[in-house]
Formats: C-alpha cells, sequence, structure tokens
C-alpha cells in the first residue's frame, strides 16, 4: 500500500466531504483515510492508477487537482 494525498475542487462542506469519502471507498484497492474540504488522504495498493482517483472525483463534481504519493 502506498499513501496518496488527493487535493480536489469544488468541495464547500460537510456534505461533500462525504460524497468524496463515499466514492473514493467504493474504489477497489482504496483504504480511505481521512478526508476534509479540499483533500482526501488514503492508502491505495500499487495496481490503482492515478486517473482512477481522478475518475471518481469527476464523477461526483468536483476535481482532482494534484496528486501526490
Ligand atoms: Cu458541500
Amino acid at each position: 500500500m502506498k499513501n496518496v494525498t488527493l487535493e480536489i475542487s469544488g468541495m464547500s462542506c460537510g456534505h461533500c466531504v462525504g460524497r468524496v469519502t463515499k466514492a473514493l471507498a467504493a474504489l477497489p484497492g482504496v483504504k480511505v483515510g481521512g478526508v476534509q474540504v479540499g483533500r482526501a488522504e488514503l492508502e491505495a495498493t500499487e495496481e490503482v492508477a492515478e486517473d482512477a482517483f481522478r475518475k471518481a472525483i469527476d464523477a461526483i463534481g468536483f476535481q482532482v487537482t494534484a496528486v501526490r504519493s
């Protein structure tokens, strides 16, 4: 597992945090650590592509602006 931090734009409140948490938790190989407005910390297996995070977040109306791992 590797630690990954996502910077996310478009989030504004606890409701957004809940939606991002749910979307990331639904990805195979991903374990969500903590989510706050604008940022998500998670653990992921090496097989999880960066694009999977971008697509999952995009699908719920937010945007990943940076991925750090
Ligand atoms: Cu919100």
